[in-house]
């Protein structure tokens, strides 16, 4: 059956020769803001959906998986995160998920474009629900910049939720970036960062991987998950730190059944540190 290409939204990725569609019942917002252009669709199938330039964001159906992956593990690999730092996460579902963490005392999210923000509380309102927790400060504001200014040893995590490392992203997953985080960060600090697809982009997951220990952040750990909406389906985050050995987690049946997710578990930790073969060899 031939397609229909304008009942699709298709991201099309050329220098992977890929593309991924999802069947749209309708576009429901769409603005270039100062920074990027953004677009709203109601899915057939995968609940709202968000893109900029082009690219997937989030839809409703499968962000918990990135959601929970970037946050849950890192959480539970400090010994007492108290206080968190999220860079962009705009759509606040990585707010979210720090929130559910008794131990979080106040965090940061600092989001580049305000815009982001603002559509998501419109079209993706249970991500904001946690916005109001009067442990959140919700900053728009240049997170490379605010890494920079921060009081050194003030954060216990940085989280960083970007875009593809191109246009203002791009310094996110660079040496003077990790510099500054690390003194952003206190004694057993961790960073974690969404470091794109294993299977697409293992050369930009080496880059990070050697820029972060040239900063100094000499332990790096890569978790891989699965994300259907990104190309190729695979995606990982990479945790790193100075001190942390980042090995041993709070394992604890109870707090994470406190967490109601839908993916993340202790097993899934565990299994989520399980690094390929290939990228083993790579890094
Ligand atoms: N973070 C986007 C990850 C990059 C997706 N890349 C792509 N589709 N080419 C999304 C923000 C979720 N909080």
């Amino acid at each position: 059956m031939p397609l229909n290409t304008e009942d699709w939204f298709t991201e099309v990725a050329p220098q992977d020769g890929t593309a991924f569609s999802l069947k749209l019942k309708q576009k429901v917002h769409e603005e270039q803001s100062t920074y990027q252009r953004i677009e709203i669709y109601e899915t057939e199938r995968f609940g709202t959906l968000m893109i900029i330039d082009g690219c997937v964001m989030l839809s409703d159906r499968d962000n918990f998986l990135y959601h929970e992956m970037l946050t849950h593990p890192v959480l539970f690999t400090h010994p007492d995160p108290r206080r968190v730092l999220i860079i962009g996460g705009g759509d606040c579902g990585t707010l979210r998920e720090v929130l559910k963490h008794p131990s979080v005392t106040q965090v940061h999210m600092v989001e580049i474009d305000e815009r982001v923000t603002r559509l998501a509380e419109e079209y993706f309102p249970e991500l904001c629900s946690a916005n109001k927790d009067p442990r959140a400060q919700i900053h728009f504001a240049d997170g490379i910049q605010w890494a920079a200014d921060a009081e050194p040893g003030g954060y216990d995590v940085i989280i960083v939720d970007s875009t593809d490392p191109v246009g203002p992203a791009a310094g996110l997953f660079a040496e003077p970036f990790y510099r500054s985080c690390l003194r952003a960060l206190g004694p057993q600090g961790i960073f974690v960062q969404q470091s794109e697809s294993p299977l697409l982009h293992s050369g930009l997951i080496k880059s990070i991987h050697d820029e972060l220990h040239k900063a100094g952040l000499v332990n790096t750990q890569l978790l891989c998950f699965p994300q259907p909406v990104y190309p190729s389906g695979w995606w990982s985050a990479t945790m790193a730190s100075a001190a942390n050995p980042l090995t041993r987690f709070r394992e604890d049946a109870q707090q994470v059944k406190a967490l109601n997710a839908e993916y993340y578990n202790t097993d899934i930790h565990r299994a989520a540190q399980a690094v390929p073969e290939f990228l083993r060899k790579l890094l």
